[in-house]
């Protein structure tokens, strides 16, 4: 049985058009600064986020550690939201590369400006973890794909700013939030000092994510991402697929949301509820049996992953079909016939 593949947006493959433009790329060695395709994209990706200067780097964690490490000494303390995945998923990179804390604000990935006061610990006072960062992800991963209202990360990001914190996003997915909130990605990236983007999800590259900045932050990025191992030489290749990428993927990121809500509604059809609503492409949904469900899901060749006990997440992207979607609510309407007690009690 074919796997309709829900785990993430990051299980694409480049598409026909895509090979041809990795196959044709112009290659130099980048770290002496002569692949021609590198220098083109980091451009591209500055002028596209209103930003000096960009480094193209091999994903979004490494984007996000550098980041942190260019704004952070070690004993400081970070400002990240709930479930950030600087927190949750970057292997303790914080602690072990920068020898930061990260200290948690707001709910949900959302949080105003009275939550950033009243949890920035100020270098006046000799107990404290200095905090010399805010960290903000939008679109939100563990919160569902949710979008950071603007209004209120105006107001969150002047707070630090005022504080004497630096900002970073990490928007990994940050074109799914363009897309959806129709708000352009410089007006986003206009409250930070630094942000992240990738082209290995939504937008359907095979690797790369972007690091975004002033001209001296993203001086100081290079130096640290060879350090961190990150420098690469013919890296064109790869780079033609991102600006590919950036070029043709994302309007189309629009059906991908679609499809979500498509699947959201699927499921709360069959009496899986959903929560949140999905507003752009990541769809969180309740089961009663966590490993039972996984084992079926499986079974019946629909990939999704558990994120928390009962609480299951779906991606849709470039290498799903509308009418994949629709199969896949087929083949999860049959498992629940045979199996109703995977269904939350209503
Ligand atoms: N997220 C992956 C997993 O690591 C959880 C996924 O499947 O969603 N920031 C955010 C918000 C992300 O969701 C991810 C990847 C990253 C950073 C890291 O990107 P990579 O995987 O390129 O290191």
């Amino acid at each position: 049985m074919r796997l309709i593949d829900l785990r993430s947006d990051t299980v694409t493959r480049p598409t026909p058009a895509m090979r041809e433009a990795m196959a044709n790329a112009e290659v130099g060695d980048d770290v002496f600064g002569e692949d021609p395709t590198v220098n083109h994209l980091e451009a591209a990706a500055a002028e596209r986020v209103g930003k000096e200067s960009a480094l193209f780097v091999p994903s979004g964690t490494m984007a996000n550690q550098i980041a942190i490490a260019v704004h952070t000494r070690h004993g400081d303390s970070v400002l990240a939201s709930q479930g950030a995945h600087i927190l949750r998923y970057e292997a303790g990179g914080a602690a072990a590369l920068s020898g930061v804390q990260i200290t948690t604000v707001g709910r949900r990935g959302i949080f105003d400006e009275d939550d950033v006061r009243a949890a920035v610990l100020p270098a006046t006072n000799v107990h404290f973890a200095p905090t010399s960062l805010l960290a903000v992800e939008n679109t939100h991963n563990a919160s569902g794909g949710r979008i950071f209202p603007l209004g209120q990360l105006a107001a969150a990001t002047a707070a630090a700013h005022d504080a004497g914190l630096r900002t970073h996003l990490d928007g990994a997915r940050l074109f799914n939030a363009v897309v959806a909130s129709g708000v352009d990605a410089k007006r986003w990236a206009a409250h930070f000092d630094t942000l992240s983007f990738c082209f290995s999800k939504g937008l359907g590259a095979p690797v790369g994510s972007v690091l975004c900045g002033s001209r001296d932050a993203i001086g100081h990025a290079r130096r640290l991402r060879k350090r961190f191992g990150g420098g690469m030489r013919q890296a064109g290749v790869i780079a033609a697929a991102a600006l590919h990428a950036l070029d043709r993927h994302v309007a189309r990121l629009a059906d991908d949301h679609a499809n979500a809500r498509r699947f959201a509604e699927g499921l709360q059809n069959l009496g899986l509820p959903v929560d949140p609503w999905p507003e752009t492409n990541i769809v969180m949904f309740g089961v009663a049996d966590t490993m039972g469900f996984a084992r079926a899901a499986h079974e019946c060749g629909v990939g999704v992953i558990p994120l928390d006990p009962g609480r299951f997440r779906a991606v849709t992207h470039l290498d799903v079909s509308t009418d994949d979607i629709d199969e896949a609510i087929a083949r999860i309407a049959t498992m629940l016939r045979a199996q109703p007690e995977l269904r939350p009690a209503a």
